[in-house]
């Protein structure tokens, strides 16, 4: 396909009510959009770059960066037929995942207009329904916790994720589970322990809990199976997981018994795929992980979500849990029984509020493809 042009975007746009995680508390989310250009078409992706390089070593700056001075000039030149081109084509881009998610997301996105077929059914999607889950930031106080839960629930939601650090772990779960003995419940740490803390994470094992995510170093397979025969509840890796090898290495050293997939940490929807399947071969459910997207990055993980291994609850839910106005319409719901219904629309299957997305920009850089293809 010809490449006629991107356009890069920064939007601000603030969170209902701030997350808090182990490593801080977002308010304000700096949203970063891809726009693809090509024969008549427009793609969309969405950098889940944090605003600062907290979660992973990229943020909204680095990958803006990385977009216009690099991956933006490969792709025009590059010629890409299928998302699945992408990869090739930014090869000699060392890291930088979430920029490179950006790009060939909106690739895939414009490859599935183009045969007039929604994203999921050009990934092989089985799914026309997806179970929903909530992941619950650290709150000031436990009943505040507590009357989140009860409102989750209550919105039909199948299970909720709570984050946890020293200090907000044990006594939380125990508070929880005193109230709702039988909810899927699971929690994620954002590498907030070390494996010195591994008799107290033994103590997550009288809650049943589903898995805890990522209780160790962000980089780390070895620690974590280690601390994998210390205790029952299964490991979910998230952080480590940047590729399909690292998929390989984590389930051979039985690092994790459950995959958290992120578009943006993997770099786009080819190595989601990749990712999927070397779990899916090896007996390991996955589930998708959320970045607190806006509605066009939560559209691909609306697609992304309908792959066949994808068997648990994801941190996929309602526009309405994050954004007073979401930038797609019609914005992302939840059904009474904690499911979104996927769409069989060509491509992403909710459009882009453009108005709203001109309204909310902050800083727009366009770039014709003459120039892009001029500079390599
Ligand atoms: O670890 O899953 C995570 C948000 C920002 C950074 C990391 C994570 C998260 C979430 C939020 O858990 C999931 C969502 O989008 O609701
Ligand atoms: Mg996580």
């Amino acid at each position: 396909m010809r490449i006629d042009g991107i356009v890069l975007r920064e939007l601000h746009l603030p969170l209902v009510r701030p997350f808090e995680t182990s490593f801080g508390v977002t308010r304000n989310r700096r949203i970063l959009l891809a726009e693809i250009r090509s024969e008549g078409l427009i793609g969309w992706g969405e950098c889940t770059a944090g605003e600062r390089p907290h979660f992973s070593g990229e943020s909204t700056d680095t990958a803006w960066q990385v977009i216009v001075n690099e991956l933006g000039p490969m792709l025009a030149s590059g010629r890409p037929e299928h998302g699945g081109d992408c990869p090739r084509i930014f090869n000699v881009v060392r890291g930088n995942p979430m920029a490179k998610a950006a790009l060939e997301n909106a690739i895939w996105d414009l490859e599935a207009q183009r045969e007039g077929v929604s994203l999921s059914q050009l990934i092989g999607g089985v799914r026309d329904r997806i179970p929903c889950g909530v992941s619950l930031g650290i709150q000031k106080s436990i009943p505040e916790l507590l009357d989140i839960i009860e409102r989750e629930l209550a919105a039909g939601y199948q299970r909720i994720k709570l984050k946890c650090k020293p200090g907000w772990d044990v006594e939380v779960f125990e508070k929880v589970r005193n109230q709702w003995p039988d909810i899927m419940l699971s929690c994620d740490a954002n590498s907030a322990y070390k494996l010195r803390d591994a008799d107290h994470l033994a103590n997550f094992d009288a809650f049943d809990l589903l898995m805890v995510e990522q209780p160790l170093w962000h980089d780390d397979f070895y620690y974590h199976s280690m601390l994998q025969k210390r205790m029952n509840t299964p490991i979910c890796l998230d952080e480590s997981i940047r590729n399909r090898r690292d998929a390989l290495a984590a389930i051979e050293m039985e690092s994790c018994k459950i995959i958290n997939i992120k578009l943006g940490r993997v770099g786009g929807f080819s190595e989601a795929i990749a990712v999927h399947n070397a779990a899916q071969e090896r007996g390991i459910p996955v589930w998708c992980g959320g970045m607190l997207e806006s509605g066009v990055g939560r559209s691909h993980n609306i697609a992304l979500s309908t792959l066949e291994n994808f068997r648990l609850p994801g941190d996929v839910s309602a526009s309405a849990r994050y954004w007073t106005e979401d930038i797609i319409e019609p914005e992302v719901t939840v059904t009474a029984e904690g499911e979104i219904l996927v769409s069989d629309a060509p491509g992403r299957g909710y459009e882009v509020r453009t108005d709203l997305i001109e309204q909310l920009t902050v800083r727009k850089e366009e770039i014709r493809a003459f120039e892009l293809v001029g500079q390599n």
